[in-house]
């Protein structure tokens, strides 16, 4: 139940605390999934266990290996885009269309050690209504997670209301700076984040799927597109500002 202001009846223009039943939102979980046959059963297994969420769907787009059969033998809903032209942000983009889900939980489909109770964890701070947005981050050990939760983040372990991912402009849905536009939303609206690492939840990393040369190529066209966000007339630095003090970190 939440208070909630308004008018009595008897007694007109005065105002009272009325209690009305807050509906609990739906979340739904989104997987993007590009060849990731290895590792997307074991988290579609995870998603399908969180205690929280309602569906689990993958978006797989270009596969050339299993990964859409493993996902949908495991237990979820699978999107199929046929055209390989997509990117990480086109496929949330897909996921989010296919369902009428009041928020989404984004999950890679590359994680390693990850539990049910590690998603239930991070839906209960955005259930309970502490935070707009409720993040997952890696386990990187106890010298780095500190640093870790207080940076701009960048993980796709993450809850977020519906509205959120749909104010991110079309032109701006561009491979894997989706996160930083999630970012902007939150922090350009001055809304609050909850962030908490996974314990033992790490990544296959673009080395370990696709070998240290073309991996390290991968990473760098990668993080070549997120640090061009920075130039003038993109994404403002001050909003890194507007997230940190709007950030709770759960430890
Ligand atoms: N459907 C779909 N999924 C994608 C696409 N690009 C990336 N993904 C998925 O998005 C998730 C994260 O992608 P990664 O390439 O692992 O990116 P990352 O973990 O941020 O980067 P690394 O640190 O290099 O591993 C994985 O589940 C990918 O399969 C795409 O074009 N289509
Ligand atoms: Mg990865």
């Amino acid at each position: 139940m939440e208070a909630v202001r308004g008018t009595t009846g008897d007694r007109a223009g005065s105002w009272c605390e009325v209690s009305v039943p807050r509906r609990r939102p739906v979340i739904d979980i989104v997987i993007p999934a590009r060849n990731e046959e290895r590792t997307v059963a074991v988290n579609v297994v995870a998603a399908l266990g969180c205690a929280c969420t309602r569906e689990v769907i993958v978006v797989d787009d270009g596969s050339s290996d299993r990964t859409g059969d493993e996902a949908r033998a495991a237990g979820a809903k699978v999107v199929r885009l046929e055209s390989a032209a997509g990117s990480k942000a086109h496929a949330l983009a897909a996921g989010v269309r296919s369902s009428d889900a009041d928020a989404f939980f984004f999950l890679d489909a590359d994680c390693t050690g990850l539990t049910s109770t590690h998603l239930d964890e991070i839906c209960e701070p955005f259930l309970a209504g502490r935070c707009t947005m409720s993040l997952g981050a890696f386990d990187y050990g106890w010298f780095w997670n500190p640093l870790v939760l207080r940076w701009p983040p960048l993980t796709g372990e993450r809850i977020v209301p519906r509205w959120v991912f749909e104010s991110i402009p079309t032109h701006k849905l561009q491979g894997y700076t989706i996160e930083v536009r999630i970012n902007e939303i939150i922090a350009e609206g001055r809304l609050s984040t909850e962030v908490r690492t996974m314990p033992g939840v790490y990544h296959r990393t673009k080395r370990d799927k696709l070998g240290r040369i073309p991996g390290l190529r991968a990473t760098w066209a990668m993080y070549k597109d997120l640090f061009g966000m920075l130039k003038p007339g993109d994404v403002r630095w001050r909003t890194y500002w507007f997230y940190l003090r709007a950030l709770r970190v759960n430890r």
